[in-house]
């Protein structure tokens, strides 16, 4: 199950350099992610305390802090991309690159997934955000 789903995003990441808005397998993927990260209230929409909560469910020792370590075996593991593609999303949304992902970096991203800045990221801007931070626009090597 996990290989098929490894091979199935390998391949739609090639596919998502020419085309990221059709592209099916990412955008189940993204839907997988919105699902698990509207969490309370379930109500379709991921507010800024979703989306923090959901940001710390990588912080896997609970320390307080999200390394890149931590970040990219939860990401590798949930997602089934390889290492060096997990390792790409978090050089992406580490902003000033020091190593972690902080509050000011999740809400900076959160910023980026809310497009109309109304507080809330419905599925379509969770999938547009998505795209936006996925494995295949950020590194070109599958
Ligand atoms: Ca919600
Ligand atoms: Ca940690
Ligand atoms: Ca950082």
């Amino acid at each position: 199950m996990l290989n098929m789903q490894c091979s199935v995003f390998r391949i739609s990441v090639v596919i998502s350099l020419t085309a990221p808005h059709t592209d099916t397998t990412q955008s189940s993927a993204a839907t997988l992610f919105f699902a698990s990260y509207d969490t309370i209230p379930k109500d379709g929409v991921i507010s800024n305390a979703e989306f923090h909560k959901a940001a710390y469910t990588y912080d896997t020792n609970t320390d307080g802090t999200i390394t890149r370590s931590e970040f990219v075996n939860v990401y590798h593991a949930r997602l089934g991309t390889s290492q060096h593609q997990a390792e790409g999303t978090f050089d992406a949304i580490d902003l000033n690159h020091d190593g972690t992902f902080d509050d000011k970096e999740i809400t900076a991203v959160y910023k980026v997934f809310d497009a109309n800045g109304d507080g809330q990221i419905t599925p379509e801007e969770f999938l547009s955000g998505f795209s936006h931070f996925s494995p295949g626009h950020v590194t070109t090597s599958v």
